[in-house]
């Protein structure tokens, strides 16, 4: 994700060096809050038998649908105690390096902003529905919360090798649009999709999108689109494999060879991989978001 408006922004003004801020709960009106239970219904007519157990579980466990904008410091109480994460604000993107230090000490940061009426369906700085809503219930799994920590210790580490791209690949094929095989059948887990109502239609259901089996060096060098629905969506066999490729892999040799631009483009599919879908690409090829193309 590429961070769109991280520094001299006004918003940015009362932020401490790691770009946290307070909350200030408090803050939010009526009308904000409104918004969050908007999304937050929306998203449970469409979740139940599409998102995993886990990040099910989770919403519960953070009682985040218990009406309004989360105040951090009670879903806090409850997550410290669950996996040792918890929710930081701050006021929009922060740089990379920020980021993945939050991550390396198990604290998400959340945008402490949320979304207008007007924007329901699509906004491309991450809100606090995006952040909480999307991110937060798979901290609550002991693996997954074990997987995050190592992704921001190796992203402090990648910075040094400027392989950036290829690591914002793995967080976005993953964290952000993963999908994973259950005994249940195919379930989401990524917060960009569980955010979204339609595309948590579409990454299931649709015709157009790839689905191939995750492979961690496969991923960090497909190519993704940023402001449309996925053209692959990259399926895990369990959160075990994600955090084992993650922590088992020596990335500083895996850094130098890969190359500085991704190799894949966001559609591909080539001869390695386990595909499940091979996608029609329709809905890209027919001009996707921009076009007011009906995705689902
Ligand atoms: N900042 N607040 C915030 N949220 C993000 O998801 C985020 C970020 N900065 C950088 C960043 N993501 C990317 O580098 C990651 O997607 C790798
Ligand atoms: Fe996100």
């Amino acid at each position: 994700m590429d961070p769109i408006s991280i520094y001299a922004d006004e918003r940015t003004k009362n932020a401490r060096d790691d770009f946290t801020i307070d909350q200030n709960w408090d803050q939010f009106t009526p009308e904000e809050h409104g918004t969050w239970d908007i999304l937050y219904q929306r998203q449970m007519e469409c979740l139940p038998g599409r998102a995993c157990d886990e990040f099910i579980n989770g919403l519960k466990a953070l009682n985040l649908g218990r009406g309004g904008i989360p105040d951090y410091e009670i879903i806090n109480k409850e997550l410290m105690k669950l996996t040792g994460w918890q929710v930081v604000a701050v006021p929009c993107l922060v740089p990379d390096d920020v980021f993945f230090e939050h991550l390396a000490n198990r604290r998400f940061p959340a945008g402490n902003f949320i979304r207008k009426r007007n924007q329901l369906d699509y906004i491309q700085e991450p809100d606090v529905f995006h952040d909480v809503f999307g991110h937060v219930p798979m901290l609550t799994d002991s693996v997954f919360a074990d997987y995050m920590e190592a992704y921001g210790k190796g992203g402090m580490r990648a910075l040094g090798f400027d392989r950036l791209k290829a690591l914002a690949a793995l967080y976005w094929y993953t964290v952000e649009f993963g999908l994973i095989n259950t005994p249940k059948g195919m379930r989401i887990y990524g917060a960009g999709i569980v955010s979204s109502h339609n595309e948590s239609i579409f990454s299931l259901e649709a015709r157009s999108p790839n689905r191939i089996h995750f492979d961690l060096e496969r991923v960090m060098r497909t190519d993704y689109c940023i402001d449309d629905f996925q053209q692959t969506y990259f399926v895990n066999a369990s959160f075990e494999e994600l955090f084992r490729a993650t922590v088992e892999t020596d990335f500083a040799p895996l850094y130098e060879r890969l190359n500085p631009s991704s190799d894949f483009t966001p559609t591909a599919a080539i001869e390695s991989d386990r595909v499940y879908t091979r996608g029609t690409q329709e809905y890209s090829r027919a001009g996707g978001r921009k076009r007011g193309i009906k995705a689902v």
